[in-house]
């Protein structure tokens, strides 16, 4: 007898009707016919899927350029259809999830003719781990079938796990035409289901990461007691070789990939890397909060990465160990045939054609990589990776950073009193707006935990579901701000970031360890100067000064803008919060 899984498969066939089907074992050889297949018969628009790049400097790589109107996220087309509106909650797009499947399947109807369906059988976390979980997806473009072999473990042991069970979570995912008035990313929380059509883009196509990673999972965290998070998880190293664990939360395209696998500025210290972009977070029989990184791989940011300031992710993208490392939507240097992006070490190549494949040089003004052009690559070929990447337990986290990009007002870094304060805090957070999704960039929002665009449910009940964690925390991790991005009046930035930021974890760190006092403020405990490690390090004063300033006098707008923002769940909005936000207000 067919099992669920099979006559799933046979449904969506049925309905796409696709010239083949294809079940994915996740071996190397496979991920090479692939890729053959993106290099000499699938195209987008006027490129094939895939053009090999020189395999001198970066090994076993190839570079994809997207649909041209395919380069982002795309929030605006991103629904949670939870049986009730209020549930999705403001922050979500909404529809009845009956409309939203009559929708999908009238646009889903034939769409795979021609190409291939792919079936992905595969883990997020270590099919070992407590934590992990099974799912499978269908997709018919080669680029996501050998991404998501890059980001997840796919493997057909998955296939043994399921067995007969309706037990997995399920991405349908077509490229459609790759028209934006045809383009929806769906999830169905209570089905364990996400349904996208119409892009190619990573974020809403490779189903394992925000969908299912962020958003389903955070559903699931709510019913089963735990936490998914948009956070990095570091260990960090202290001379004596004691090593911390820390969880970051920072929203895309913030740094959160520099930090993950940073090249401490200070001696003796090293950064190990667990992930870069999703933690999930389970209370541990010990009463600590223990994480795993369910990815595989790495989808970062290219724009910006150099040996300055991330050098172990040159080195990542230099591995060539696992096949293959893709570049999207990078400039291509046409004489070294190698990928080239705003802000890579050495001269600006002489030729160079752009993310487009269109001639480009300096004088024309644009850019050459798109701001939002990615590398994806495993996470096996860091030379930072943590020896404890692949424990099904995870790592005990002792601290929690919650960040934004902010220009001014919020200081380089600040302690919270307590967890409740901590959410309070985390649940305010502001991030001027970037490249990752299609919206206008630099502009301010609300952003809690980084989560807004990926929180599956009502933000209230997510800030209820933190504190609830709290509760039942024995030891909980301290809450930390950070903000990396304040400038001056002439927009330089007065913390030079990357490897310098040690100094800032070796701060956190002492405070966990109760090592040093530090400065009582409204907003809560920021660094006396002397304790900031400064040696080897010339920051002027006036800039220190401005770092930990908290003059709570500016602090008005930023005061109403989170109460507006927080009126919008409504009762949903728990009492401590408001409370801590009341106390804030009085000491105001
Ligand atoms: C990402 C994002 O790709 O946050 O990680 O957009
Ligand atoms: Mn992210």
């Amino acid at each position: 007898m067919a099992t669920f899984l099979e006559k799933w498969v046979e449904e969506q066939a049925r309905l796409t009707k696709p010239d083949k089907i294809y079940w994915c074992d996740g071996s190397d050889e496979e991920a090479r016919k692939i890729v053959e297949i993106g290099l000499t018969r699938e195209r987008i628009e006027d490129y094939n899927v895939f053009h090999k790049l020189s395999q001198k400097t970066f090994p076993s790589s190839y570079l994809h350029r997207s649909h041209p109107t395919d380069v982002a996220r795309a929030e605006h087309l991103t629904y949670v259809c939870h049986s009730d509106k209020k549930t999705a909650g403001p922050n979500n797009n909404w529809m009845p999830p009956a409309q939203a499947k009559e929708k999908l399947t009238k646009l889903s109807d034939g769409c795979m003719r021609g190409r291939t369906m792919y079936v992905l059988p595969y883990m997020m976390g270590h099919p070992e781990s407590p934590y992990a979980k099974a799912c499978v997806q269908l997709t018919d473009v080669s680029y996501v079938a050998v991404s998501m072999r890059i980001m997840t473990r796919v493997g057909k042991g998955v296939i043994q796990k399921i067995k007969k069970t309706d037990n997995f979570v399920r991405g349908f995912h077509s490229v459609g035409d790759f028209h934006q008035d045809r383009r929806f990313i769906m999830h169905f929380p209570d089905e364990n289901l996400v349904w996208s059509i119409g892009s190619g883009y990573g974020g809403n196509a490779l189903l394992g990461k925000k969908c299912f990673s962020l958003r389903i999972a955070s559903w699931l965290g709510l019913k089963e007691n735990w936490l998914a998070e948009h956070m990095i998880i570091i260990g960090v190293e202290d001379p004596q070789g004691k090593i911390t664990y820390i969880a970051a939360a920072m929203p895309s395209a913030c740094g959160k990939t520099n930090l993950a696998m940073m090249e401490p500025a200070l001696p003796g210290y090293k950064v190990w890397t667990v992930g870069d972009d999703i933690a999930w977070l389970n209370i541990g029989p010990d009463g600590r909060l223990w994480a795993i990184n369910p990815e595989n791989g790495f989808f970062g940011v290219a724009s910006g990465t150099s040996m300055k300031t991330n050098p172990n992710m040159i080195r990542t993208l230099k591995a060539g160990k696992f096949y293959p490392t893709i570049f999207t939507n990078t400039a291509l240097n046409t004489d070294t045939n190698d990928p080239w992006w705003e802000g890579l070490d050495g001269e600006i190549p002489s030729n160079l054609v752009d993310w487009r494949g269109r001639e480009w040089n300096p004088s024309l003004g644009t850019k050459a990589a798109h701001p939002n052009s990615r590398f994806t690559v495993a996470i096996s070929q860091c030379p930072t990776v943590s020896p404890e990447f692949n424990n099904p337990d995870g790592v005990p986290i002792s601290a929690i950073l919650l960040g934004g990009r902010r220009t001014n007002l919020i200081p380089l870094v600040y302690e919270s009193f307590n967890w409740q304060h901590g959410v309070f805090t985390g649940g305010g957070i502001g991030s001027e707006t970037t490249a990752a999704a299609i919206h206008k960039v630099g502009v301010l929002r609300r952003d809690p935990m980084a989560m807004l665009p990926f929180c599956g449910y009502n933000m209230g009940d997510y800030f209820r579901h933190w504190l609830n964690i709290g509760k039942r925390l024995a030891h909980p991790p301290k809450i930390f701000a950070v903000n990396w991005f304040r400038t001056d009046g002439e927009g330089n930035f007065l913390w030079p970031g990357f490897g310098e930021n040690i100094r800032v974890l070796k701060w956190i760190i002492e405070r966990i360890n109760n090592k040093i006092g530090a400065k009582e403020t409204p907003i809560g405990f920021v660094p006396n100067p002397k304790d900031l490690e400064l040696d080897g390090i010339n920051i002027p004063q006036e800039n220190l000064e401005k770092l930990f300033e908290v003059n709570i006098e500016d602090w008005g707008e930023e005061i109403k803008d989170i109460q507006k923002f927080f009126e919008q769940f409504g009762k949903r909005m728990p009492e401590e919060i408001w409370k801590e936000f009341k106390n804030f207000k009085e000491l105001k």
